[in-house]
């Protein structure tokens, strides 16, 4: 055991540099998340071989940490903690906030105070990022000497939940990848790994009383292949699984700890355990023999409310609670259809027993049974958004998922929320419009719209926004199989969360996202030293079409600022982007990014169908929902068909349960051959085509004429499109309104049953 007495450490007034000063490696201020001040001063201080360090025991994690970092990154020797002449000083300062850490870089040395163990790991956090890129873990060179800029920084976090998860059920990640995932989070001053570790899919955690869990649960036959959707669905025909040992859970949470992180288990209930159900029938109210699922989904086999369930599941909190020193066990409580409890006779005993209202009452019944017994242990749950119906469990802490409206009800009722909404959080929807993006669940969440994520709803007082911990991002990973394809859904989008969670949600998103992305420009130089992969889209372009006063132009940018973008308009010559370019009839255009004279990123290429609705002018009798609003209303009629693959592109308007009243006026009457409408069909996503349509054109002379029309659905291909033409008798036509109710509430049976159907629109083409 080390010693350590808390010294006032004198700092050597000049650092001897028998290096000459151009072999130094200099470091830069480049800080993701952004600490809440800092001030660069003018200079550089130098660390080699001789560089010594001091700190207390309190603050082992960070010493570790930062030892480790140097002797990885820059070959340096062991290095003592006790020296009393040291280069860094890692101190207590009592006055400083919890997590929160000043760090100054001078002449005279560094110096890194903190009140807790924490603010101590996260100050080195911030000096590791001072340091040069080159000392980046498994370079392993040796580098003779590196600097880092003088700075002033005082920073602390905004919220105190700042919190990545991962699924491991829908597929499974070996131990040593987990700690490199808790590394990147820890990294980024994050506190909180949230471990789903049992689904429908697999259960992946090993629990000794039930052998089964881990002999048959946690594997599955085979392995849906492609996108859910596809039609017909196809299977990959190999086993696949795994899990972890006690053991192993039980290294991972030490490696946790010493990066100041907390693992929250997630043992899911009384939804998404077919995989457990499978290994034991009579956990469930049916007693039927299941596979472990091998697709996606929502699936009816659930935890049955009986004696064995809970004498199961109190058991395996047993084995979980002593693995885990955290406060918190989440226990999942989402989507469970209640068909089975609807037709089981214990219970609807236990509904009427109890005097329960339904059967939401019945699944609050479960929960607050299971928080009573977790409580009793000395730990705290918490659960998807979904354990607010029927009434919440007395000392639940809400995880928001589908929206915020759970969050909103949780902390008006006095709970502790944390925020995940599939708008902002969901890591596992697609991040750019590229067709060349990797299959994903669906759904967009570009980095932008991480960045700009506020925790707090607006719809929050003060005082009840006291209750939100913090943020999570999600990654949930039916369609992500490796470790690289984990390692391209969480950067870059992880760093505007760790933004918004550490130094809190921007105030002036324009100004600041291009300050950030400059930021990720040099953090990704990181990511491709430490050969972790990320997805680049800062040089993407984004095209879009400008009406004024009855003339089209197109223009162009790019996310990150400052750099010159060259096109060519149908294959003409290329040119350099000067601004928007004139549009006169359908057109191709195509573009490409230049940083430093080097063309960067992808090839940006869109065709613009000059139509005649373009010129029209659009209204809606509905908003589209915030998550899918495309380029808005007028995005119908840009001359821009969305994609055949992706409805959450910036083409289509996707409107939860609305019915449709679309109304198109022409400058002037027109001819009107047809209207070619899209929509998109994803009952997996609960995304359901309408099923007919009413359309009534307006013609010059006053009359309306009216039409019926059906929309065509395919199996195989998730654009349903119905052609519309009216007769006129050669009458223009000076409007257009179109009625599209929606597919309405979703029938048991069907994926999303009980909630209400997604319409999805695209394009109004009009010939
Ligand atoms: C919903 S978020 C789920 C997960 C899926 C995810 C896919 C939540 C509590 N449940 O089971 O994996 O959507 O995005």
């Amino acid at each position: 055991m080390r010693t350590i007495p808390l010294i006032l450490v004198i700092f050597i007034s000049s650092l001897v540099l028998s290096c000459q000063k151009d072999s130094v490696i200099q470091g830069n201020t480049s800080i993701i998340p952004k600490p809440q001040q800092l001030t660069v001063g003018d200079g550089f201080y130098v660390l080699d071989f001789s560089t010594k360090i001091n700190a207390p025991d309190d603050f082992e994690n960070a010493y570790r940490h930062l030892l480790g970092y140097l002797q990885m990154g820059a070959g340096f020797g062991e290095l003592s903690p006790t020296a009393s002449n040291a280069d860094i000083v890692i101190r207590e300062n009592t006055k400083l906030p919890a997590e929160g850490y000043t760090l100054n870089i001078n002449e005279h040395g560094i110096l890194i105070e903190a009140s807790d163990a924490s603010g101590a790991f996260y100050g080195v956090q911030t000096l590791i990022q001072l340091l040069p890129d080159e000392m980046v873990m498994n370079t392993k060179k040796g580098i003779g000497a590196v600097s880092v800029p003088f700075v002033t920084i005082t920073d602390a976090p905004k919220f105190r939940y700042r919190g990545m998860h991962l699924d491991v059920a829908r597929h499974f990640f070996p131990k040593e990848f987990i700690k490199e995932y808790i590394t990147h989070l820890a990294s980024l001053k994050m506190n909180y790994f949230h471990w789903h570790l049992t689904d429908d899919q697999g259960w992946r955690i090993e629990i000794l009383q039930y052998a089964d869990l881990t002999t048959h649960s946690a594997y599955r036959d085979e392995t849906l292949v492609g996108h859910y959707s596809d039609s017909p669905q196809q299977y990959d025909g190999k086993r696949y699984g795994g899990f972890y040992t006690q053991e192993e859970v039980r290294e991972i949470v030490r490696f946790a700890e010493q990066h100041q992180v907390t693992i929250i288990p997630e043992i899911e209930m009384p939804g998404h355990a077919q995989a457990a159900i499978s290994a034991y029938p009579e956990l469930g109210c049916i007693g039927k023999e299941i596979p472990v699922a091998t697709t996606w989904g929502v699936f009816e086999d659930i935890f049955c409310p009986n004696q064995k369930t809970f004498a199961f599941l109190e058991n395996v909190i047993d084995a979980v609670i002593p693995l885990f020193p955290g406060e918190y066990i989440h226990i999942g409580g989402d989507e469970a259809p209640k068909t089975q409890w609807e037709s089981c006779a214990h219970c609807q005993k236990l509904i009427k027993d109890h005097n329960l209202k339904d059967e939401h009452g019945l699944q609050s019944y479960f929960i607050t049974k299971m928080e009573a017994y977790i409580n009793s242990k000395g730990k705290k749950i918490i659960g998807w958004d979904e354990i607010l119906e029927g009434g919440l469990a007395p000392n639940a802490t809400v995880m928001s998922w589908r929206g915020t409206q759970g969050a909103i009800q949780a902390a008006r009722e006095g709970h502790d929320v944390i925020l995940t909404p599939t708008s902002h959080a969901y890591f596992d929807y697609y991040q750019a419009e590229n067709d060349d993006e990797p299959l994903a669940i669906g759904g967009f969440l570009p980095l932008k719209k991480v960045y700009e994520f506020n925790p707090i709803p607006k719809e929050l007082n003060e005082a009840d926004s006291k209750f939100v911990l913090g943020a999570q991002g999600n990654l949930w990973t039916e369609y992500i199989s490796t470790e690289e394809h984990v390692e391209y859904m969480i950067f870059p989008r992880m760093l505007a969360m760790s933004e918004v969670v550490w130094s809190g949600p921007t105030t002036e998103p324009e100004t600041d996202y291009n300050e950030f992305l400059t930021r990720v420009e040099q953090f990704n130089q990181r990511l491709d030293l430490q050969q972790v992969n990320y997805a680049n889209h800062l040089y993407d372009l984004k095209g879009s079409i400008v009406k004024e006063n009855d003339t089209l132009f197109y223009s162009l940018s790019t996310a990150v600022s400052g750099k010159e973008i060259h096109f060519v308009l149908n294959a003409t010559e290329e040119k350099v982007y000067k601004g928007r370019i004139p549009i006169t009839a359908s057109s191709n255009i195509r573009a490409n990014v230049f940083k430093e004279g080097k063309k960067v990123g992808r090839t940006f290429s869109e065709d613009i169908l000059l139509h005649k609705g373009v010129l029209a002018t659009i209204s809606i009798n509905a908003e589209p929902h915030k998550a899918y609003s495309g380029s808005g209303k007028n995005g119908l009629i840009n001359g821009v068909v969305g994609s055949n693959t992706r409805y959450g592109d910036s083409e289509w308007l996707g409107f939860w349960g609305d019915d449709l009243e679309i109304t198109l006026t022409f400058p002037e009457p027109q001819k009107i051959e047809k209207l070619d409408l899209r929509f998109y069909n994803a009952t997996g996503q609960w995304i359901y085509a309408p099923p007919l349509i009413l359309a009534t054109a307006k013609l010059d002379n006053d009359e309306d004429v009216s039409t019926e029309n059906v929309v065509n659905i395919k199996d195989e291909d998730p654009i349903a499109t119905s052609s519309i033409s009216f007769q006129t008798n050669d009458a223009l036509i000076k409007e257009i309104t179109l009625v599209i109710p929606s597919y309405g509430m979703i029938p048991n049976g069907l994926q999303g049953a009980g909630n209400k159907a997604w319409t999805f629109i695209d394009e109004i083409i009009i010939e």
